[in-house]
């Protein structure tokens, strides 16, 4: 009689005791899931790279500001994020390989590349293991061109650019002897085909297109050659460290050109350390000045506070990271192609640099480019200067 009556209830009880379990089990599993972090990577050319590093410094110094803001309001749907920074030493071997291994440890989110060659690599690696990329950098059209689900970036296109570019040569020089040269780079071959298609069609023939090679006796050859074409202008794709050097060369060599460029030249350090007063007057397309745009006043002084002046990719990295968490926030989830999608909904996404809106490719709707100069202040520093 005790047996078969105890029997109901010892089964209840383990019933119970089960449920019980399997409840904490679940509710210690929820916990785990809303507590973990979501983990970001900034990658672009870091301490190992040498004259391109400095592009790396400012994209992390940008993104951690972000991230530790982002975190001191809870993070993104209850997950804080987790920033790791990764050397791809701008170029196609290195940012394979590391995008293979970001994909595979877990990063959701990667703030990068800076190359445009390095992004264009990588993005299909990425593609494969759900990971969302923004670039703050990468202005090459092949890189949202290629449509990938996971390309956005807060930088403007070459496209645009080098049509700006060509079209300002035409009319502001018309007549003069124009030479395209470029450094032979994703990049900048790109930007200076741009330039030359937008110049022909305004009515004006370059002397010569060519890439560069930057060794004492190429620039020499180079330099003698320009000086016997007796060209004035010479558009150059490529990065601030070799214009300098171009610069420099022709100007020692006797030579006034007056040099036009694109966003790869904005770096004070590396431009004016390299060109010398040969770069004085020299042109530049870029967005328009981030820095004096009141909505990033305070990252900017906080920037400057720690050291960095950012001048042109640091706040684009800042607004990178703004930009996934509100495609977060409205996905309602932290999975990158939820996120991915919600970003290039078109509908304006609030950052220091303004609200940006994204096309179905990840390219920012609004116009983002015009002309600069470099020339040094009354105190004898170097800036460039918008032309608006
Ligand atoms: N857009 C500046 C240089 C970086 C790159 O697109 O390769």
């Amino acid at each position: 009689m005790w047996k078969l009556s105890l029997k109901p209830l010892f089964r209840k009880l383990c019933a119970v005791t089960l449920i019980g379990l399997f409840s904490f089990a679940a509710s210690i599993a929820i916990a785990a899931e809303t507590q973990a972090t979501v983990k970001f990577a900034v990658v672009g050319p870091g301490p190992s790279t040498g004259d391109w590093s400095i592009y790396g410094e400012e994209m992390r110094e940008g993104a951690e500001m972000a991230i530790e803001d982002i975190n001191a309001k809870g993070g993104i749907n209850g997950q804080k994020i987790d920033l790791q920074f990764f050397d791809d030493k701008g170029n196609r071997e290195t940012s394979e390989s590391i995008a293979k291994k970001i994909s595979s440890s877990g990063v959701r989110f990667v703030v990068g590349h800076y190359n445009s060659t390095s992004s264009i690599y990588a993005s299909p690696i990425y593609s494969k293991s759900d990971v969302l990329m923004v670039s703050p950098a990468s202005t090459n059209p092949k890189f949202t061109d290629d449509g990938y689900w996971n390309t956005i970036r807060t930088s403007g296109r070459d496209d645009v650019q080098g049509t700006f570019a060509g079209e300002y040569i035409a009319k502001k020089f018309p007549g003069e002897k124009v030479v395209i040269l470029h450094d032979g780079s994703t990049y900048g071959r790109g930007l200076a085909t741009k330039v030359k298609s937008a110049l022909n069609a305004a009515g004006t023939q370059e002397e010569i297109f060519s890439s560069v090679k930057f060794s004492p006796k190429d620039l020499s050859a180079l330099s003698k050659r320009l000086q016997a074409s007796q060209v004035k202008i010479v558009y150059f794709g490529g990065l601030a460290k070799q214009l300098g050097e171009l610069a420099r060369k022709t100007n020692d060599s006797g030579m006034n050109l007056q040099f036009v460029t694109g966003d790869g030249a904005a770096f004070i350090r590396d431009l004016t350390s390299s060109g010398g007063d040969g770069i004085e007057g020299t042109l530049m397309t870029f967005s328009y000045e981030d820095r004096i745009n009141p909505k990033a006043a305070q990252v900017v002084e906080r920037l400057r506070a720690r050291g960095v002046e950012p001048i042109a990719y640091a706040l684009k990295s800042y607004a990178a990271v703004q930009v996934i968490a509100k495609g977060a926030e409205w996905a309602g989830t932290n999975d990158p192609r939820a996120v991915a999608t919600a970003i290039r909904s078109e509908r304006p996404i609030p950052t220091i640099l303004g609200n940006l809106s994204f096309d179905k490719k990840g390219d920012r709707r609004e116009p983002d480019v015009t002309m600069y100069e470099w020339r040094k202040d009354s105190s004898g520093n170097w800036g460039f200067y918008s032309l608006d």
